[in-house]
């Protein structure tokens, strides 16, 4: 079986980590873990655990041999807590058993005293104490304060967001194997096998040529593994060395829920700006970041919101604060959109307060401001395809919008209990990682002698489908078969320096490397073939394996061929690296070209509320999205429907709950995601004739881009709010569960507690 089939991968033969046998000599490895949120270590007392049965050793901040430090972008992380604890979860001490059991028994034996400090845990109070993780950012574009003057309504409100659990299947685990001399092998779920091997050199005290990073595929991850894989795996190679035995270091489902890091929770205000037609003339927004313990991914990750502050639409004076604070939290990670959907809710929720303040619908609005080509993004790059408009009318002329409406009307007029809802979201992301240099991508062609063909990129296999896309390339490459083709392990020994596989780019960019190495060997294939055809190398051609001269049909096979090649001692290898051109990003100005291109979209989404109960459907969600010029249909398809039904998790049901800096949702019983008999009917289509010629055989990324689209079911959610109650004003606090509905349709206050619309918004008119 090859990584990329779907056949024996739906049939459960697909092996992870979990499945691989025990190596002989296997231990278990489990973590101590802070119970209070912020404290001093008063006492650390390992030894009632030591003599326990099965138990081999336990390993404090003490045995790192290297530094102490597992921090990418800032340097602020242990991998063991040191003195002090900053959240419930944070590891503390490992313990290294016969059994994953025994090793957690004897976690819970060891004496840990903590005198615990006062935590912080809302962003705001966080960054009132000036508790901020790295400097505030701030991007405008034009003149916002002369143009409040000018606009004819001014609405002022807050948004608020909350966080999200990856709920990947697979939980956080590693598998770690020694080598000869302190080498170590090491088997990840991991996102960022360099990201591995790099920390755990540094906490070793390794270069990083003795340690080998494989991943074979990934049970999901939704950026979770980005970033936070690491230090399980780090945990685990720093047993391996210490006890020169294999280690398995595996999350139970509860300890990953309460340990790992989710999407950031965002707490935002706006200011919105329009002329009587529901022109937008300027939008100010400040986004509180809860960025938890420690920096993670949080600064790149609120990079992206500044980039995605105005959405879909065209924003002439536009400034954008955001503030990534510190708190007593797991620290916050990656999630499948990497901050653009925080600050995308938060311009949509404006977006819905100006249209009530003017008294029209919110989509005249949206659609008076979508992006043309040429207009600019508030980073000063130009909007390169009209495909904002392109899909909105699309949608407009394939589902019949007024038709619909009227039918949403007549059904409401008709009901008092349930209501109906509709709402548009028009999506546009920037591809390419927002730090410029993550944006290369290397990979690894042989050739076999019996023709069939080997690939290895720096792309990890997470179920998003990025092996099946590479498969084509190179097959449609070198002009032979898919089943010709393999798909390797992602292995630093192979492919080196790897970014992530994040940012929508692993297929782009991987992708486009692989195709470089396949021009290279069938370069050197042709001349073979010109040789032994006495024809010139532009003549040929090489189609499912066939070979043509000007294209009629030949003797030579591609098999023949490159066994022909072989003895003639021509190399059947190529290595090639890719780095996506052009782009740039200039911090000090926040201006540049950060992103190859734009994927744009619009969802036209439909619910029915049940104003007894509180209770909702989303029931239907129609899509065009640019997919560009697909590389796989059937993945893109799958990737559209997965993605939004997750952006309507996140809008709607999924509600990650904090006690002061105890996560009350840590279970599959108290955190709810959608199921599959809450999907709703899926409609998707792709604009045709969209080549993208930014991007490996004219495609366009999609893994991130339509989790946006979820965010119109909260909006549709408050048009059938609306319509049961068109005296209570549209609140913004994600996720709309139906405690929410209920409060708002019969509870004292418009909104629910947590915050003060009647303070909060104002809005002034002229
Ligand atoms: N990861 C990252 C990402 O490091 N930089 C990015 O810009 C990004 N964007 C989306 C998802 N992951
Ligand atoms: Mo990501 S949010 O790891 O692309």
């Amino acid at each position: 079986m090859s990584n990329h089939e779907i056949g024996p991968h739906v049939r459960g033969e697909s092996l992870f980590i979990g499945d691989l046998p025990d190596p002989p000599g296997l231990l278990h490895a489990a973590v101590l873990a802070a119970k209070v949120a912020h404290g001093h270590i008063v006492r650390l007392d390992t030894t009632p655990a030591a003599g326990l049965d099965g138990v081999h050793c336990i390993l404090t901040a003490a045995d790192i041999p290297g530094e102490n430090q597992i921090g990418g972008i800032v340097q602020d992380e242990p991998l063991l807590a040191e003195g002090e604890v900053h959240f419930i979860g944070q590891p503390i001490a490992v313990v290294v058993a016969e059994t994953a059991q025994q090793a957690r028994a004897g976690a819970a034996q060891i004496a840990l005293e903590t005198d615990e400090i006062p935590g912080v845990f809302d962003p705001r109070e966080a960054a009132a104490a000036g508790n901020l993780l790295v400097p505030s950012r701030t991007l405008s574009l034009g003149d916002v304060d002369a143009t409040w003057k000018a606009c004819h309504t001014v609405v002022e409100g807050r948004a608020d967001s909350a966080g999200q659990e990856h709920l990947y299947l697979e939980t956080q685990t590693a598998l770690v194997i020694p080598q000869e001399g302190d080498r170590l092998r090491i088997l990840s779920s991991t996102q960022a096998p360099t990201a591995v091997q790099r920390i755990t050199a540094r906490v070793l005290g390794l270069p990083m040529n003795a340690i080998e990073v494989d991943v074979t595929r990934l049970g999901g991850a939704f950026g979770g593994k980005e970033d936070q894989a690491t230090p399980w795996a780090v945990i685990a190679a720093l047993a391996a060395r210490a006890l020169k035995r294999p280690i398995r270091m595996e999350l139970s489902r509860h300890e990953d829920m309460v340990m790992t890091g989710k999407r950031h929770p965002y707490s935002s205000d706006f200011k919105i700006g329009l002329d009587e037609d529901g022109t937008i003339l300027a939008y100010e927004a400040t986004y509180y970041q809860n960025g938890g313990a420690a920096a993670d991914l949080s600064p790149a990750i609120l990079e992206r919101s500044l980039l995605h502050s105005n959405g879909s639409y065209f924003v002439p004076n536009i400034r954008v604060t955001a503030l990534s604070c510190r708190t007593n939290l797991p620290p916050f990670t990656a999630f499948r959109g990497f901050g653009a959907p925080q600050s995308m809710f938060v311009l949509e929720s404006a977006i819905s307060s100006a249209a009530e303040a003017l008294g029209i619908d919110r989509s005249v609005i949206q659609k008076r401001n979508l992006l043309s080509e040429g207009d600019t993004f508030p980073y000063g790059m130009r909007a390169q395809q009209g495909h904002a408009r392109r899909a909105w009318s699309e949608i407009e002329q394939r589902f019949d919008l007024p038709g619909l409406q009227n039918e949403v009307d007549a059904f409401n007029r008709n009901h008092t209990l349930v209501k109906r809802g509709i709402a548009l979201m028009p999506v546009c992301f920037g591809i390419s990682f927002t730090s410029t240099f993550l944006n290369q991508a290397a990979a690894l062609v042989h050739i076999y002698t019996d023709g069939s063909v080997s690939v290895s990129t720096g792309a990890v296999e997470m179920g998003q489908g990025v092996n099946a896309k590479i498969v084509g390339v190179a097959a449609h490459t070198l002009g032979i078969l898919r089943d010709r083709v393999s798909i390797e392990t992602t292995n630093t020994l192979r492919v080196a320096n790897t970014s992530p596989t994040a940012a929508s780019s692993g297929a782009d960019m991987n992708g486009r490397a692989a195709e470089i190495a396949c021009r290279a060997l069938l370069d050197r294939l042709k001349a073979v073939a010109a040789d032994l055809l006495g024809v010139r190398g532009d003549r040929i051609t090489i189609t499912g394996g066939a070979i043509e001269v000007k294209g009629k049909a030949v003797e030579l096979t591609w098999e023949k061929l490159v066994s022909e090649a072989y003895l003639r001692r021509v190399s059947l290898s190529a290595q090639a690296h890719y780095a996506t051109p052009k782009i740039h990003y200039d911090r000090e100005t926040e201006s540049g070209e950060p992103f190859a291109y734009h994927v744009f979209g619009t969802a036209l989404v439909e619910t029915t509320v049940d104003g007894l109960r509180g209770t909702y459907t989303i029931d239907r969600v129609r899509v065009v999205h640019d997919a560009g010029r697909s590389l796989n249909p059937l993945v893109d398809m799958g990737q559209l429907e997965g993605g939004l039904v997750q952006g309507i998790g996140w809008m709607t049901v999924e509600e990650l709950l904090y006690d002061g800096g105890r996560n009350l949702t840590d279970t599959l019983s108290t955190y709810k995601v959608p199921d599959i008999l809450s999907v709703p009917e899926i409609e998707g289509h792709f604009l045709e004739d969209a080549d993208n010629p930014a991007a490996v055989m004219k495609s366009k990324a999609i893994g991130e881009p339509p989790l946006m689209y979820g965010i119109g079911a909260y909006f549709a959610l408050l048009d059938a709010l609306r319509a049961f109650r068109p005296d209570r004003r549209p609140f913004f606090n994600a996720p709309m569960t139906p405690e929410r509905v209920l409060m708002h349709l019969h509870g004292d206050r418009c909104d629910e507690d947590e915050i003060d619309m009647e303070e909060a918004d104002s809005i002034v008119q002229r």
